[in-house]
């Protein structure tokens, strides 16, 4: 087989990126490796010790307990398990706001805990007072979205924080989109900033690492031991992961990206990124378009299906939020020039669409 990946020229709806050169190249040279083995591979366990140490950095957590998931949903769904083991209720339920990734509707079915989704307000934000009356003594997890999906909108954390304290459950917050971009933008959102328990941040969205490395980060050793299981042939003695055989690829191209470009690159990145998405933004508004504005650099706008249509004909990969937006991500390969010209597309789109019919007369 000889084929080449797509390329990424007129990927506007990822959460992904192009690696990195430098977290590419580690990739390839882990790609045999498996961290889920420490006995047997100790050098990618020790590249994931450093990839944890770092992670903490960048979310406000010194001596951070966690590992390198597969992804945000792996990080999401064990949150949900240390929370729902740690809960003395046998019917446990996760209040969360309707902001939050489809990824805990499957925590939700795999784990056997009732979600309680909640509305947000009109800022796309978890609405605090829905979450207030949400929770109860069968309450244990609070989740918290920094960085969301659709809208990248971050809840607000330290409320959040504090709710979560009073009903004595405790605080996820997923960042697993926002976690590289967050730390520049004044949001207040780690662990530094809040009452944060465990927290979700993915090296392979916004972290320009290879797919797969996710970060699922805990306070402390004792939230990650509820998930630990006894490896009775292996030469470590315990196992906190979902998965058991996992990615060496992941851990090193996530070291090799977060060495290269924590903390200057990632802030270098977030300003072009940010700069961008407020850039389409008001070239979309200057078009009469209604648009969300990009808090983070995450553009959404109502456009026609038709048109959003005929933009997917031209081989624009674009996508929708539930209220059938338009959604583009400004991910570190999106560059101006290729706004610009999807701009261009728009526009001769538009034009044609409203073109009057000939008539005879
Ligand atoms: N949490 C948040 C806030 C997310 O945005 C996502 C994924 C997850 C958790 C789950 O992460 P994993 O997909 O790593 O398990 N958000 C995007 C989505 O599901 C991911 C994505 C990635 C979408 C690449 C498109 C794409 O081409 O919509």
């Amino acid at each position: 087989m000889q084929r080449e990946p797509q390329s990424f020229d007129r990927v506007l709806s990822s959460m992904c990126s192009e690696p990195h050169p430098l977290a590419r190249e580690a990739a390839e040279r882990f790609l045999a490796t498996n961290p889920g083995d420490p006995g047997t591979y100790p050098t990618v366990t020790a590249l994931e010790e450093e990839a944890l140490a770092t992670l903490g950095e960048i979310a406000g957590l010194e001596n951070p307990s966690g590992y390198i998931a597969s992804g945000g949903t792996e990080a999401n769904v064990q949150a949900v398990r240390i929370a729902r083991n740690r809960a003395e209720t046998r019917t446990p339920n996760v209040v969360m706001p309707e902001s939050a990734h489809f990824s805990f509707q499957k925590a939700a079915g795999v784990l056997g805990v009732d979600l309680r989704i909640v509305p947000t307000d009109e800022r796309f934000r978890a609405d605090l007072e829905a979450v207030r009356a949400s929770v109860d003594a069968d309450t244990a997890l609070v989740v918290g979205v920094a960085g969301s999906t659709e809208y990248g909108r971050v809840d607000p954390i330290p409320a959040l924080g504090e709710i979560a304290r009073d009903a004595g459950a405790m605080l996820h917050v997923d960042a697993a989109w926002g976690g590289f971009v967050l730390p520049f933008s004044g949001d207040e959102w780690h662990f530094g900033h809040a009452a944060v328990d465990t927290m979700a941040i993915d090296p392979h969205k916004m972290g320009q690492a290879a797919v797969p490395a996710g970060g699922l980060l805990a306070r402390s050793d004792d939230l990650l031991d509820e998930l630990a299981v006894d490896t009775p042939y292996l030469e470590s003695t315990s196992q906190a992961t979902l998965t058991g055989t996992r990615s060496g690829a992941g851990v090193a191209s996530a070291v090799a990206a977060m060495d290269e470009l924590w903390p200057d690159g990632y802030r270098e990145q977030y300003r072009r990124s940010q700069e961008n998405a407020e850039w389409l933004a008001a070239e979309l508004e200057q078009r009469d378009y209604d648009v969300v504005e990009p808090t983070l650099p995450l553009v959404a706008a109502e456009i026609s299906g038709s048109t959003f249509e005929a933009l997917r004909e031209e081989g624009w990969r674009i996508s929708r939020t539930a209220r059938d937006e338009l959604r583009v991500v400004c991910m570190p390969h999106v560059t101006r020039e290729m706004l610009a010209s999807f701009l261009e597309d728009l526009d001769r789109l538009e034009r044609g669409a409203s073109v009057p019919v000939a008539s005879d007369g």
